[in-house]
């Protein structure tokens, strides 16, 4: 499918090194060592509700991540997916008496033009679970017939992934079985369906049931993918056997991502799937995760609609880590629109302190696993100089603009 409209992104003077990332599985950070094409894949959205500000910090993040690389001088190659076709797509759309179909696209629409809006640079491949199913049904034709897959014999048609075929498993998010078990269970998996090898082992294809689209999937039988297969097919496809950064929020840690490793290692024989594990931090609302399940959910489009400037989101977002669960307040806003306001003024001062240190200090901060916090820090107290009049470089606001506007994505 169609991704959104990019913008173009200002080159910066000077060279910048790939940024040091934290890899969930190693659990430390480590340096991106991309060849001269970075690849990245992040779980994009399951389209049955509005983007709120959870999805917008992921994307922000990554986006930090493509930033920074293309500022390295490095081609990247970016993947992101649409989930449209799963349960709680057709559920909401069974409750709201409404077509999947047709969700599916209104949803995927709005996501699209608040990605826009928040100026986030669009992935060369913007691609859906439905129109992937022929890959993805070969691929799980492939597990079977090597023996990594199984058909439950209850007579619904649904394949099973052995985690047993995968021996690595569990290197990716280093949790106990017990933990496992439980957010398997509270995340899509069905850790005590009977029949299954292994409470743990992942569904791999849904065979046909009544009331459910459902599409040809040759010696499977009618049926849908399961979820975790969908990305692994669709990474592979596209960016190649070893990927530098898959990425998605925390909640993606188990099982999604342990599993779309092991089907993807399991199908190429190769390891590990992605260099890079790479995990946002969950937004939260009144103490609570943002989600659509949950309801609690602030959308990035009302905001727009009720005139907030997507800068000044986006500000409120990068002002924590990407990596702490965080919550959003309405004081996070105002803090986003007042530094917003404040960087717009010193960036139309006559001059201010050294731009190419400013930009150095930039750089260094977010190469340090998506520093933030420490960026805006740099700027604030850059800006707060020009302000007073202090500094005598003329060229600096132009540079300093250019900096936020490359590099963190906020156009003054
Ligand atoms: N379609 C799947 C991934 S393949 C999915 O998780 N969809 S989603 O719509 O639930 O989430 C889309 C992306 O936003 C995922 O990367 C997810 O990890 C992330 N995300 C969801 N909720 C939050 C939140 N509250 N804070 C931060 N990120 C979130
Ligand atoms: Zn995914």
């Amino acid at each position: 499918m169609d991704a959104w409209t990019g913008h173009d992104v200002p080159n910066l003077p000077g060279t910048a090194q790939p940024p040091r990332l934290f890899d969930s599985a190693r659990r430390e950070v480590a340096e991106t060592t991309p060849g001269s094409t970075a690849t990245m894949y992040v779980c994009g959205i399951t389209p049955y509700d509005a983007t709120h500000l959870g999805h917008a910090a992921t994307m922000i993040t990554f986006d930090l991540v493509n930033r920074l690389w293309r500022d390295a001088g490095l081609n990247v190659d970016y993947v992101q997916n649409v989930t449209d076709i799963d349960d709680p797509l057709l559920e909401r759309a069974t409750r709201d008496g409404e077509d999947w179909v047709v969700l599916a696209m209104r949803e995927t629409a709005l996501f699209r033009e608040d990605m826009e809006a928040l100026r986030i640079i669009p992935p060369a491949h913007y691609i859906g679970a439905v129109e992937s199913i022929p890959e993805i049904a070969a691929h799980v034709r492939e597990l079977l017939a090597a023996g990594a897959a199984y058909k439950l014999d209850d007579g619904t048609g649904d394949v099973y992934f052995p985690i047993a075929a995968a021996p690595r498993f569990g290197y990716e998010s280093n949790l106990s079985r017990e933990e496992m078990t439980v957010l398997s269970a509270e995340r899509g998996g069905d850790p005590s369906r009977a029949g299954k090898r292994d409470p743990l082992d992942p569904l791999l294809w849904r065979g046909a049931r009544e009331g459910e689209p459902a599409w040809e999937g040759g010696d499977l039988g009618p049926g849908r993918p399961g979820w975790h297969i969908e990305c692994a097919t669709i990474a592979l496809g596209r960016l190649g056997n070893r990927i530098d950064v898959q990425g998605g929020g925390n909640d993606l840690l188990y099982p999604h991502h342990e599993c779309s490793a092991a089907h993807a290692e399991t199908l190429t024989g190769e390891a590990p799937f992605a260099s890079h594990y790479v995990h946002a931090g969950m937004i939260g609302l009144e103490g609570e995760k943002m989600s659509k399940s949950k309801g609690n959910l602030v959308f990035v489009s009302r905001l727009r609609g009720d005139g907030v400037d997507p800068m000044a989101v986006r500000l409120g977002l990068l002002s924590g880590h990407y990596r702490t669960d965080r919550e959003w307040t309405d004081e996070v806003l105002k803090t986003g629109e007042e530094r917003l306001a404040r960087w717009r003024s010193a960036a139309a001062a006559s001059a201010g302190p050294s731009g190419e240190g400013l930009l150095a200090a930039v750089r260094e901060a977010l190469a340090n696993d998506l520093d933030s916090p420490a960026a805006l820090a740099v700027v604030d107290a850059w800006a707060e100089a020009a302000l007073a009049g202090i500094g005598d470089d003329d060229g600096a606001p132009a540079l300093m603009a250019r900096t936020v506007d490359a590099l963190l994505g906020v156009r003054l």
